[in-house]
C-alpha cells in the first residue's frame, strides 16, 4: 500500500504541473511591452515554485515508502531542530521578499513613471455600470467638468463644462479607440464607487476610485478589439460592465476621431 501511495503522489503532482508545461490553458497573448514584463515575473515566479513544489512533493512520496510499512521501522521523534527552521524561514523569506522586490519594479514602471513624452491623454470614468471614454479633441485639452452639469441623457455623463471653451471639441464616447504603436496615458477617474479598469491583453488591472484621477500607461502594439472589463464588484450590474479597447492603424484611428467628433 505504501508503494501505491507514493506512486499516487508523485502522480498527481506531476500531473499538475504538465498543463503549466504544455501552456494547454494560458494567458491571453499580452500586446504591451508591460505585458511582456508581467509574464517574464509570472513565469520566474512559477518556475521557482513549481521546482519547489515537486522537490517537496517527491520528498513526500519517498517518505511514505520509507516509513510507510508497519515494519520498516519507527520514523524517530524529533521535537524540533532550530538550525533547520531558520534556515528554511529565512530562505523563504528571502524568495518571497525578493520575488516581490522584483515585481514592484516592473509595477512601478507604469505607475510612478510618466508616460513617455507626447503620449496621448484619453480620460475614463468608470460609472455604475459603464464606462464613459474622454478624449480632448484636436485642442489638446480636456474642458472643465461641473458636477451640476451631470446629464446622461443629455449625453453629457461626465458633466463637461458648456461654459468652458476647452470642453466644446472633447469627444466622450462608450468604447476606446487607440493607435497602434502610439503611448497612450490613461487618466482613471470614478463617478460613483470604486470600479476597476481591466484589459487583460494589457496585463493592466487598476481600481478607479472616486474623487482620484490616476495615471498609468501603455502602448498597443497589435490592432484588434479587447475586452475592457470591470474587475471590481462595483453592484448589482458589474456582470454587464464592459467595454472595448479597439487598438487601430493611425489612419482608422484619424477617421474614427473626425466620425466622433461633437457637431458643432
Ligand atoms: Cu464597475
Amino acid at each position: 500500500m505504501p508503494f501505491l501511495l507514493a506512486v499516487v503522489i508523485w502522480a498527481v503532482s506531476l500531473g499538475l504541473a504538465i498543463p503549466f508545461f504544455t501552456r494547454t490553458w494560458w494567458f491571453p497573448q499580452s500586446i504591451n511591452e508591460h505585458g511582456r514584463q508581467v509574464d517574464q515575473q509570472f513565469m520566474f515566479t512559477l518556475v521557482v515554485t513549481g521546482v519547489v513544489f515537486i522537490l517537496a512533493q517527491a520528498a513526500l512520496g519517498w517518505v511514505v515508502l520509507r516509513f510507510g510499512r508497519p515494519r520498516a521501522g519507527a520514523a524517530n521523534y524529533s521535537h524540533g531542530n532550530n538550525t533547520m527552521e531558520v534556515l528554511w524561514t529565512s530562505a523563504t523569506a528571502v524568495l518571497f521578499i525578493g520575488l516581490t522586490i522584483m515585481g514592484q519594479r516592473v509595477w512601478a514602471r507604469v505607475h510612478f513613471m510618466g508616460a513617455p513624452e507626447g503620449a496621448i491623454p484619453i480620460e475614463l470614468t468608470g460609472q455604475q455600470f459603464v464606462w464613459n471614454i474622454r478624449y480632448p479633441g484636436p485642442d489638446g485639452k480636456f474642458g472643465a467638468l461641473d458636477i451640476k452639469q451631470i446629464n446622461d441623457q443629455a449625453g453629457n455623463p461626465l458633466g463637461v463644462d458648456s461654459k468652458d471653451p476647452a470642453g466644446k471639441d472633447d469627444i466622450t464616447v462608450p468604447t476606446m479607440a487607440v493607435p497602434v504603436n502610439k503611448p497612450i496615458e490613461l487618466r482613471l477617474r470614478s463617478k460613483d464607487v470604486t470600479h476597476s479598469f481591466f484589459v487583460p491583453e494589457l496585463r493592466l488591472k487598476q481600481d478607479t476610485v472616486p474623487g482620484m484621477v490616476i495615471r498609468i500607461h501603455f502602448t498597443a502594439e497589435k490592432v484588434g478589439r479587447y475586452e475592457i472589463a470591470c474587475a471590481e464588484l462595483c453592484g448589482l450590474g458589474h456582470y454587464k460592465m464592459r467595454s472595448f479597447l479597439d487598438v487601430m492603424e493611425q489612419a482608422d484611428y484619424e477617421k474614427w476621431l473626425k466620425e466622433h467628433a461633437p457637431q458643432p
